[in-house]
């Protein structure tokens, strides 16, 4: 018996040793700090606490430190009411008399939401002070002030001053009420419908608490492919339920409206925006729901976009249906996100036309509180693409971004890609179309069109998932999509490199290796996936995988022949004036740039250009050779990518080293299947040998071609 007991408790250890870190803990992990010297530092500024004030925000802050502080110090501060004792870090807003005696005076004006961490002496004692104009700007400044200790920063002289670039900083759920996510990656939803209200899940809080520390102000619950019985009182309960725990971590709730609700759950005839009885229904609805959720924030629409409802149907544009909804939320101070991402049953000439083409002709026709959602490029979240035209182009329309966070076409959760890079890249990327600096991340934040309202939304890849994200590594992705949305100006290497300190380890190996191949791995993955430019060449409907075969089907626009459109003489999308002329749609500085093929970016080459099999690159390589060598050099550096996680072995714990040693091997063999299967298809119209220095894949095409996923995760629900 005590053998088996003893068994069975050795058991335990080694699970717990494997399996210990499952990166439920996120960015948040709070261990303590390892070196004594710094420990003691940190235990002597950090000694006392006084927290000046009430408040709901106040008393998140309190656990906050708590918990930080006992993890990392070994200890909780002490809780102090006066500046009498060395080593006090106070909390307050800077209209309280505490903050308004301090001498000398702090004079910053960190403005809504922004806070000032600073190193004072007063009356003859070292104060830490973290203040702000409201209470959100003190939980930022904690959040703050915690990360210096996780990533090892001396907590002397400080002088910091941070404020957000964008006022809304937005995360969209694709959630279902039946609990699945569309293109989700992690498992089921957070939102536990069923045993809301009652119910409140630890998870709700740790997201509230993730999300805070990032800056993040704001989700929206459901599904762009909405359900109206969300706006129903059963639902809205619910939907109250999370708003106040979200609260006092400063995030507010919005909701997807489903164009058709007044008729599905508020048995109208119609949903003509126009009609007097729907106007009041939308009224009175959200008059409704501010009664369960008195800050709501609003409605994120998709219309008349892949069979979504929308005002269409009813002859009216785009502008009359978000003025509906802006109508009724304005008493109430919400706003409406109406998504450009639009796309009807006719096939166009170039799908990548049709958002400018519906929207710019309204620029100036929507209300104050309506903000027009765009996604980043515009055809839909590929590995790459250049920014959407409507940047920059509606001058009387605010515009905000939509990146996906969640990689539908980037690897889902079994490719490591850090999507800081292709954030920025879009970010960065100038318009030309507000003279000197129009660059993307200008246009969203207001500086260069003086919009007041300012926004950027995610699409995340957050779910059941003990680890939340799938990939330990997806982490990475939410927590840069926050602090970009902050401040695009952040670069991505230092965003990694924080993110790496706090998640895994503050060795410096460790952050050198793990940013290094964080760095690489966007490029890496658009190689082995859709180098030069190419696009929308994935599975159907899953997206999972290789297909650049598929042809034939009931819209010539969600085939990938039409995109590729490889032939006898060569492959591109011709955008140019000898082609769909989608380039007409960018400033004149663009149009230039992009349609010369010497001047055009080789990134984005085969998106603008039809390019013959045999013209010569910068490389030097025929485009062929070309193709193939960035389809080798790909996979290839999945390769490169395991060998340095595997020299991290004893650097990194067990569980997580694990996971993600074992994702890569996954990842590798994904991107050979790329890379063969699209070498092999493209070489049927190329007609030309793969080069000679590259193996020869080891399965034929017609293998590739046959293999089938009913079952892949994250497809759109069939019931
Ligand atoms: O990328 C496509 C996805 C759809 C999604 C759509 C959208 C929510 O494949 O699943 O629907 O974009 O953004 O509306």
């Amino acid at each position: 018996m005590m053998r088996i007991k003893l068994l069975l408790l050795v058991l335990l250890l080694h699970a717990f040793a494997v399996y210990g870190e499952d990166g439920y803990r996120l960015w948040l992990r709070y261990d303590k700090v390892e070196d004594a010297r710094l420990l003691n530092h940190y235990k002597k500024e950090l000694a006392n606490l006084y927290i000046a004030g009430q408040s709901p925000t106040l008393n998140v802050i309190r656990a906050e430190l708590d918990k930080g502080l006992e993890g990392m110090l070994g200890s909780k501060p002490k809780t102090v009411s006066s500046l009498h004792a060395h080593g006090t870090l106070l909390i307050a807003t800077r209209n309280t008399d505490v903050i308004k005696s301090l001498n000398p005076r702090l004079t910053e004006e960190p403005g809504k939401e922004g806070f000032v961490i600073r190193s004072i002496t007063h009356a003859g004692k070292r104060i830490t002070v973290i203040t702000a104009d409201d209470d959100i700007g003190l939980l930022y400044g904690t959040f703050h002030l915690l990360k210096l200790i996780q990533t090892r920063q001396p907590l002397r002289a400080l002088s910091v001053q941070s404020s957000p670039l964008i006022q809304l900083r937005i995360l969209n759920h694709w959630d279902n009420l039946d609990g699945t996510v569309e293109r989700g990656y992690a498992g089921f939803s957070l939102w536990n419908w069923h045993k809301l209200p009652g119910y409140i899940d630890e998870r709700y809080i740790d997201y509230a608490r993730a999300n805070a520390s990032i800056g993040i102000n704001a989700t929206v619950l459901t599904n762009v492919n909405a359900n109206a019985w969300v706006l129903t009182p059963a639902y809205l309960k619910k939907v109250a339920a999370l708003a106040d725990v979200f609260r006092p971590y400063g995030i507010r709730v919005y909701l997807t409206a489903r164009f058709s609700a007044p008729i599905e759950i508020g048995k109208l005839a119609t949903a003509d925006p126009l009609n007097e009885d729907v106007k009041q229904w939308w009224k009175e609805k959200v008059t409704e729901i501010y009664k369960y959720v008195p800050d709501f924030g609003g409605f994120v629409v998709k219309a008349n976009s892949e069979g979504q409802p929308g005002p269409q149907n009813y002859n009216r544009t785009h502008a009359d249906g978000a003025n509906v909804l802006a109508d009724a939320l304005a008493p109430h101070g919400g706003i409406v996100m109406w998504r450009a991402f639009v796309y009807d049953d006719k096939v166009p000439d170039d799908r990548a036309k049709q958002a400018y083409n519906e929207f710019k002709p309204l620029d100036g026709k929507f209300r104050d509180n309506v903000i027009v959602q765009v996604k980043n490029g515009p055809i839909d979240f590929q590995p790459r693409e250049p920014f959407h035209p409507l940047f920059g182009a509606m001058k009387q329309t605010p515009l905000m971004m939509e990146f996906q966070i969640t990689q539908e076409y980037l690897g889902q959760s079994t490719n490591l890609v850090y999507l800081a890079n292709l954030f920025k890249e879009c970010l960065d990327a100038d318009t030309y179309q507000y003279g000197k600096e129009s660059t993307v991340a200008r246009i969203i934040d207001g500086s260069a069109t003086k919009q007041k309202l300012t926004a950027v939304a995610g699409v995340t890849n957050i779910g059941s998932d003990r680890n939340w994200c799938g990939h330990p590594m997806a982490q990475a992705n939410w927590y840069a999509f926050g602090r970009l949305a902050w401040d695009h100006q952040l670069s991505s290497e230092q965003i990694a490199k924080e993110w790496t300190r706090m998640t895994f380890s503050n060795d410096a190996e460790a952050i050198t290796r793990v940013t290094s191949m964080m760095d690489q791995s966007w490029e890496t993955v658009v190689n082995y996936m859709t180098p030069l430019g190419l696009h929308h060449i994935m599975g159907w409907s899953h997206h999972y995988g290789p297909a650049p075969w598929i042809k034939d089907r009931h819209r010539a626009d969600w085939t990938s022949v039409y995109y590729h459109k490889a032939d006898s003489s060569g492959i591109g999308f011709d955008r140019t004036q000898s082609g769909s002329h989608a380039l007409a749609q960018y400033a004149p500085e663009i149009q230039n740039l992009f349609s010369n093929r010497e001047t055009c970016p080789e990134k984005f080459l085969l998106w603008f250009h039809h390019v013959n099999w045999n013209e010569k690159l910068k490389s030097g390589n025929t485009l062929w050779d070309e193709l193939c060598y960035r389809y080798y050099r790909g996979a290839e550096a999945v390769k490169k990518m395991q060998q340095d996680w595997d020299s991290l072995k004893g650097k990194i714990d067990t569980g997580r080293f694990e996971q993600v040693r074992q994702l890569l091997s996954i990842q590798y063999e994904e991107a050979v299947w790329w890379r063969n299967s699209c070498v092999l298809y493209f070489q049927t119209f190329s007609k030309q040998p793969i080069p000679q220095a590259l193996p020869v894949p080891d399965k034929p095409l017609s293998y590739y071609m046959s293999l089938e996923f009913p079952y892949a995760p994250g497809i759109k629900p069939q019931w």
